[in-house]
This record gives structure tokens, C-alpha cells and sequence, in this order.
């Protein structure tokens, strides 16, 4: 057998989305077809099965009847055990420097390269037809196409979790899932088994704390944060590796809705995100990330006082500030939704050389848990073959066979090390691109235990409380009041409020208000009960010291990037005889800005302005709802105003739009529609032009001054401050 030098195969550089293109291959389009069995057998009649006479019974013959309903039969696949309710695009990713001093993954490394990316965003406990905007966390999980194979960012929009161990996942999940008894509640955590769950895992305390914050109540998948959890390992091309944090940084900034606007949205549209990500790349505002990295030297392990290790504790950005890398742009819906968002099989274990993992026990369990549920998921080994699941790159290797086997391996050889295919494929060297685990050294016992490093479980919980502004922190109050009030069982209430008093005392007196209990004395070692059989309870009661930063500003809202209107919904409320320059002068400077905005009128169709312009109605008031809009413009027009006082829709619409404190805005002729709100009385005794921007509602007759700020105004996104002072019926 002639031996062969291996040929060095050099990694090309990815220069257009050949993602998009290899999909292209797949891709069946109908247009001008004939309708055909899954064999090509052109169908002449698709509307009546085969009968023994008209009004005869079905014959078995019937094939084409056969095909069709057997495949109907077998359409539906188990969904995610987690995460099942999801959304995905597809988008390209570009680094902005050489970043080869940290890490030889090569996508990393051009920034003249441009990788296709495909992203799922998802709620995690709903089933697959629950409502986008369960209080929830959202995965945020990333696919590199690279030229190095598939690198998946599995993250989510939160950077901490709610164990420290992989083995108390099913656990975990078992608890926020309906109670297996009746199937209830549905995309909830509201409910005993996930607090009672929670009450006996001190170490849940810092994500409990994201997850009943507003970062559960997400605006926009597009204006969400996401995080790799995980402290992660870049390799350089010398194999020196240093610790690293992922982030996505949203361009839009970090947004929230109000909890109880989020519980209306459920209902008047359960796929608000799923619209508004569709909507926004089909309008071309393509929504945009960078990538961020965190990142700490070998030598500087132990420099922190918390574990790198631990998933529960993040690298506050003030210790390590957070260096923007590269950008990624969402530029295309998928064309099928099963066939992309559906099947895609995402792995935290799909990495490229320069990318490792570490000890987090969390991340090694995770490791496990992809492939294996996306064989019962997908059905098979060959789940690599379905289409958005390939890589870019060719796939070689010896495996072969089962379920659905797409690939026709050429050969007599199915083993290594063979001489009759002179070893082909070949192991790839380092210097080809061969991947090589990085080169930690271990030395240790084998045990079942958690690391003492792990024990503070508080600290940082209560560094996220002291971090919010007062708004924010009101929101986590009323969270956990509302979410401990719907638990039946006083015994996890309480315990409950034991845990909170550990994070913040003002947190848990005002929790126990809204409860109608007082907060239990129950020491710190009774708290942890997650302890071994023949473990003592003092060895794994918590440590709750104090974190030596007072606040950190990245972990509020507050200070996000509050600069743009692009992509933001505003409502237009207008009916006959309204003042028409009065609504195109609104209507087009906020186009302008890149703003979506409908017209809503008492019915569909078209408005007469005063000056008998026809205005086409983007929407009703029965068919939309001020919790769909970010903000409201009233224009004057006598008789407009008037239709418009005494439509309840339109006043509600306005009281609604002030309780989830966004900005509203009426030209001085519409003063009356304003007057008819519960609202407007409560400000005007103090109302003067400067009050404007602090209570965000504008009446002017200059329209000038009223569009100004009214852009400035939504750009603010919420006026969070007025919410408690100014609370209304609505
Ligand atoms: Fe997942 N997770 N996970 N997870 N996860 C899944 O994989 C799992 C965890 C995350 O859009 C499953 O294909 C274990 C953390 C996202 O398709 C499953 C543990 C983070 C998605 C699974 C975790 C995530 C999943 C279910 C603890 C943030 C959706 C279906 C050790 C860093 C991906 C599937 C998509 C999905 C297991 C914890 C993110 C069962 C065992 C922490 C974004 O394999």
C-alpha cells in the first residue's frame, strides 16, 4: 500500500455566508411545481381519496392517501426538555482584531473573516406554545460555523445559575415544571414545588435575584444582554490559556416591559418576541451584538473571593472590565421553522482549537446532557446531518450507519488505523488545525463534595440587590410577593423569607409585608439542605460575607444605552377630522429615527382628516392594545378629539401606556383626550416644561418642541421613577 504524506490543509478564510449557501442545497421552493408524492409521482387529484364508488368506503389501495396521513401522523418530535419554546435567525459574526495573543481560534483571529452564525433565543420551563413573556430566563445560544467546525456559545441572558452541580439539574427542572399532578402552572415559577425547591438551595439566592429582576421580562430578544455563564478557557497558539467570560452586548441596550404588562402581552399576543425579532430582520434593522470578553490570567486563579469555577458568582465588570471583540448582526429569518429553529442541535461541547473548558461542575456536566438528549430528540446519531446542523467544514471520521445515515461513505474502511485507505482520514497535527485538550495538570482523590470556595452564596446576591436602582429593586420586591403569594404552603414561604433576610434584610421585611408573615429566625446552618446522607449539616452551612464593592453599575438597567428610537413601537391615536400635519409631522420625524409607528382608530380601514386627506388605519382598538406600543402620540382635530374622549379603548389605551410608564404625547388641540385620563390630573398641579422629561408626558401646541422631546422621550424607554407616586387604576 503506497503511504501518503499527509497534505497540510490550511484554514481557509470564511469570505461570505457559505452557510446560506450550503443550506441553499436543501432548500425546496414550490413556485410553479407540480404537487408530488414523496417519490415524485406527480398527483393528479390531492382532494379525494380512492373509494369503491362515490359514496363508497376508502380503499387500502389509496397510497397517496396512505403517505400523506402516515407523515401527518408522525410530524411531531418530543420538544426540549428545557428551552422548548424558541425563536432562532440566522446572521454573520466578524471579529475586530487579531485576537491570537489570547487564542488560536482562527475565526477569532481574522478579522477580515466573516463567520455565518445561526442564534435560538428561548424562554427555558414553557412548553413549546406557552407565551414569550413568562417570567422566565431566556437562552441565548449562539452557532458558529466556523472554519474549524461548529463553536456553540450556549448561554442565556442571565450570567449566573441556580446550582453549582450539574447532578441537581433534573432536579432543578423537575421543580419549575408543572406539578406533575395536574400539568400546572404553565411557563411559571409561581408555584411550591419550585420554592420549595428553591428555600432548600441557598446557592440559587444570586440567580433568584436575575431572575425576579426585569432581566426575566426582556422587551425585545434584540435588546437583551447574553452571558456564556461558565468561566471558559482561551488557548493560545504557545498553548498558554487564560480564564474567559463570554458576554453579548445588545447595541440597542438592555430593556425590560412591567410585570403586569408582560402578563397582558400574554395574553393579546403570546408571540411578542417571536414577532418582534421576525419583524424587525424582515424590516431590515437587523439586530446586533458584541461580542464581549472578560478575561483573567492563569496566575490570578485565586485572586477573587469567589471561585472562577463557581457558575452561581459572575466577574463583577468593574474587577475585570469587559473588552468588546468582535459584532454580530441577525440578517435573515429562517426559512422553515421546524427545519432550522427546531432541529438545530446546539452543544456546549462543540468547540474549536483555542476554546477549552474548565472544572465548573456545572459546565462538565452539561457536557454530558446535549448529544444524549438530542438523540431521543432528533432520533438518532445523525442529528450532525440534518441541514442546520451541519458544519461549513467536510466531516471525515469512522463513523457510521444508523438512524437516517444521509452521507455515502466511499471505501472499504471504517477503522483507524488502516493500511488499505493508508489511514485515511488522518489525525490532524496541531500545526493542521488538530484540536488538543489543553494541558491542565490534576492531581486529586476521586470524592463526591463540593469545594468550600463555593459556600458563599449570598454575597453577590446581595451585590445584584445594592447594584438596582430603586425602581428595579421595587420590581424584585413585588416579584417575590407575587410569586411567594401564589405558593400554597406557608412552611416554604417562610423559609423563603430566611433566605432572603440573609440577602438583604429591607428585601425580606418588605417581602414578609406583602406576605402577612414575619421573617423566621433560621440559622445559617439550617438553611443549606442539600447535604450528603452522612453529611454534617455544619460542614455545608453557607458563609455569607460581605462583597468589597459596595454596587456594580453594569448589573442595573438604569444606566443602559437610552440613545435610539430605532425599531420602537408607537402608537398614533386618531379617528375622523383629525389634524393631519399634526400626525404626519409626528408620524414622519419618528420614521425618520427608524421607529415603527401604526395608526389606531376606532375602526379599520381609512380616517378623513380635517382637510379630507384619507389616512390609511394601520390597526383598531380592538385589534391592538397599548401594551404592544412603546409609546402614544395623540394629534388635536376637533372632531377626532372628541370620537376619541369618548372612546373608552382610547382612554384606557393612554391610562395603560402611564402605569407601564411610557412616554406619551398629545398636541395641544387633544388636551381634552389627555383631560378624561386618570393620569393627567395628578400631574398637572406640578406640570411645567421641565417636570416633562422626568414624568415623560408632553402637551404642546409647538410641534416642533413636542417632536423633539417626544424622541427623546422614547429613547428613555420607561419612566420608571413615576410608577410608584403616581400609581393609577388602569
Ligand atoms: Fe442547558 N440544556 N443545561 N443550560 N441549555 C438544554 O439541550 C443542561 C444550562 C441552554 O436553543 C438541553 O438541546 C444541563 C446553563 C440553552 O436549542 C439539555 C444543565 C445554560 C439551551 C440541557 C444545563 C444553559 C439549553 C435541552 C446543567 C446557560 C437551549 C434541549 C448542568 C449557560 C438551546 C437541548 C437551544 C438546552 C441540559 C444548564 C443554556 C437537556 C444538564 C447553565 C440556551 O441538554
Amino acid at each position: 500500500m503506497a503511504k501518503k504524506t499527509p497534505e497540510k490543509k490550511s484554514i481557509p478564510a470564511q469570505q461570505e455566508n457559505d452557510k446560506t449557501t450550503k443550506l441553499e442545497s436543501f432548500v425546496a421552493d414550490s413556485t410553479g411545481e407540480f404537487l408530488t408524492t414523496n417519490h415524485g409521482l406527480r398527483i393528479n387529484d390531492d382532494q379525494n381519496s380512492l373509494k369503491a364508488g362515490e359514496r363508497g368506503a376508502t380503499l387500502l389501495e389509496d397510497f397517496i392517501l396512505r403517505e400523506k396521513i402516515t407523515h401527518f401522523d408522525h410530524e411531531r418530535i418530543p420538544e426540549r426538555i428545557v428551552h422548548a419554546r424558541g425563536s432562532a435567525a440566522h446572521g454573520v459574526f466578524k471579529v475586530y482584531e487579531d485576537m491570537s495573543e489570547l487564542t488560536r481560534a482562527a475565526f477569532l483571529c481574522d478579522p477580515g473573516a466573516e463567520t455565518p452564525v445561526f442564534v435560538r433565543f428561548s424562554t427555558v420551563a414553557g412548553s413549546r406554545g406557552s407565551s414569550d413573556l413568562a417570567r422566565d430566563v431566556r437562552g441565548f445560544a449562539v452557532k458558529f460555523y466556523t472554519q474549524e467546525g461548529n463553536f456553540d456559545l450556549v448561554g442565556n441572558n442571565m450570567p449566573v445559575f441556580f446550582i453549582q452541580d450539574a447532578v441537581k439539574f433534573p432536579d432543578l427542572v423537575h421543580a419549575v415544571k408543572p406539578e406533575p399532578d395536574n400539568e400546572m402552572p404553565q411557563a411559571a415559577s409561581a408555584h411550591d414545588t419550585f420554592w420549595d425547591f428553591i428555600s432548600q438551595m441557598p446557592e440559587s439566592s444570586h440567580m433568584i435575584m436575575w431572575a425576579m429582576s426585569d432581566r426575566a421580562l426582556p422587551r425585545s430578544y434584540r435588546m437583551m444582554e447574553g452571558f456564556g455563564v461558565h468561566t471558559f478557557r482561551f488557548v493560545n497558539a504557545k498553548g498558554v490559556a487564560s480564564f474567559v467570560k463570554f458576554h453579548w452586548k445588545p447595541l440597542l441596550g438592555v430593556h425590560s416591559v412591567a410585570w403586569d404588562e408582560a402578563q397582558n402581552i400574554s395574553g393579546k399576543d403570546p408571540d411578542f418576541h417571536r414577532r418582534d425579532l421576525w419583524d424587525a430582520i424582515e424590516a431590515g434593522a437587523f439586530p446586533e451584538w458584541e461580542l464581549g470578553v472578560q478575561i483573567v490570567p492563569e496566575s490570578d486563579e485565586f485572586k477573587f473571593e469567589f471561585d472562577l469555577l463557581d457558575p452561581t458568582k459572575l466577574i463583577p465588570e468593574e474587577l475585570v472590565p469587559v473588552q468588546r471583540i468582535g459584532k454580530m448582526i441577525l440578517n435573515r429569518n429562517p426559512d422553515n421553522f421546524f427545519a432550522e429553529t427546531e432541529q438545530v442541535a446546539f452543544h456546549v461541547g462543540h468547540v474549536v482549537p483555542g476554546i477549552d473548558f474548565t472544572n465548573d461542575p456545572l459546565l462538565q456536566g452539561r457536557l454530558f446532557s446535549y448529544t444524549d438528549t438530542q438523540l431521543i430528540r432528533l432520533g438518532g446519531p445523525n442529528f450532525h446531518e440534518i441541514p442546520i446542523n451541519r458544519p461549513v467544514v467536510p466531516v471525515h471520521n469512522n463513523q457510521r450507519d444508523g438512524h437516517m445515515r444521509q452521507t455515502i461513505n466511499r471505501g472499504k474502511t471504517s477503522y483507524g488505523p488502516n493500511a488499505i485507505a493508508a489511514n485515511d482520514p488522518q489525525q490532524a497535527k496541531v500545526a493542521d488545525g488538530g484540536f488538543v485538550s489543553y494541558n491542565e495538570r490534576i492531581d486529586a482523590k476521586k470524592i463526591r463534595a463540593r469545594s468550600r470556595s463555593f459556600f458563599d452564596h449570598f454575597s453577590q446576591a446581595r451585590l445584584f440587590f445594592n447594584s438596582q436602582s430603586d425602581p428595579e429593586k421595587n420590581h424584585i420586591i413585588d416579584a417575590l410577593s407575587f410569586e411567594l403569594g401564589k405558593v400554597k404552603a406557608i412552611e416554604i414561604r417562610e423559609r423563603m423569607l430566611a433566605v432572603l433576610a440573609q440577602i438583604d434584610k429591607g428585601l425580606a421585611t418588605e417581602v414578609a409585608y406583602a406576605l402577612g408573615l414575619h421573617i423566621p429566625e433560621i440559622p445559617l446552618a439550617e438553611l443549606n439542605n442539600s447535604i450528603p446522607a452522612d453529611g454534617e449539616r455544619a460542614d455545608y452551612a453557607s458563609t455569607n460575607p460581605e462583597s468589597s464593592l459596595a454596587k456594580s453599575d453594569a448589573l442595573s438597567m438604569a444606566g443602559t444605552i437610552k440613545d435610539t428610537i430605532k425599531t420602537r413601537k408607537i402608537a398614533i391615536l386618531a379617528a375622523d377630522g383629525v389634524e393631519e400635519k399634526s400626525l404626519s409631522k409626528v408620524k414622519d420625524t419618528l420614521v425618520a429615527e427608524g421607529a415603527v409607528v401604526h395608526i389606531i382608530a376606532p375602526k379599520l380601514g381609512e380616517i378623513i382628516s380635517k382637510g379630507d386627506k384619507k389616512i390609511t388605519v394601520d390597526e383598531s382598538f380592538l385589534t391592538a392594545a397599548s401594551v404592544l406600543y412603546d409609546a402614544v402620540y395623540v394629534p388635536g382635530g376637533v372632531n377626532s378629539v372628541a370620537t376619541l374622549e369618548a372612546e373608552a379603548n382610547a382612554i384606557h389605551f393612554l391610562n395603560e401606556a402611564f402605569k407601564h410608564c411610557k412616554a406619551i404625547a398629545a398636541d395641544e388641540g387633544a388636551l381634552q383626550v389627555l383631560e378624561s385620563t386618570y393620569f393627567f390630573k395628578k400631574l398637572t398641579a406640578e406640570y411645567t416644561e421641565e417636570t416633562v422629561l422626568r414624568e415623560g408626558v408632553i402637551v404642546s401646541a409647538d410641534v416642533n418642541l413636542l417632536t423633539d422631546t417626544f424622541v427623546k422621550m422614547i429613547a428613555m424607554h420607561r419612566f420608571w421613577e413615576r410608577e410608584n407616586p403616581r400609581k393609577i387604576p388602569a
